[in-house]
């Protein structure tokens, strides 16, 4: 019975439950004049079940897409992207060079320094918003 309760009091103590999908390190690399902004962040599915990002929308922008940017044969090539997955537990990676979201047309909010909301639809319904720091072209 005394171990019982122990274990009960060690579950009520514990930490906050983790956001069901975590998004960290985000940030846009922001262009001069009205040229697209690239967003890469970390994703971390912390939930039992497979989900997918089926898009974004941010203020910083007219349009979010998903995008891929490849290299075969010495070439650069960027094509949109319907949705991409990420497994239970598991993670992905928005980074230059593959995944991407493309912020075209940014707004007025996108400035260097700054922060940019965005947020991002998944297919079990859920919306996660993160704040994305705003870079230069140089990534700094
Ligand atoms: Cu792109």
């Amino acid at each position: 019975m005394k171990r019982l309760s122990l274990v009960i009091l060690l579950t009520l103590t514990s930490p906050a439950m983790a956001a069901p999908f975590n998004v960290t390190e985000a940030w846009f690399r922001a262009l001069p004049g009205n040229l697209p902004a690239g967003g890469y962040f970390e994703g971390q599915n912390t939930t039992k079940n497979d989900v997918a990002i089926l898009g974004a929308q941010s203020d910083g922008c007219s349009t979010v897409m998903i995008h891929k940017s490849s290299n075969s044969g010495g070439l650069n090539k960027m094509e949109m992207v319907d949705q991409v997955q990420v497994a239970a537990g598991g993670r992905v990676s928005f980074a230059p060079g593959g995944y991407h979201l493309m912020c075209i047309r940014p707004t007025s909010l996108m400035k260097i320094g700054g922060k940019v909301p965005v947020v991002l639809h998944l297919s079990d319904g859920t919306r996660v918003a993160a704040a994305f720091a705003v870079r230069g072209a140089s990534g700094k």
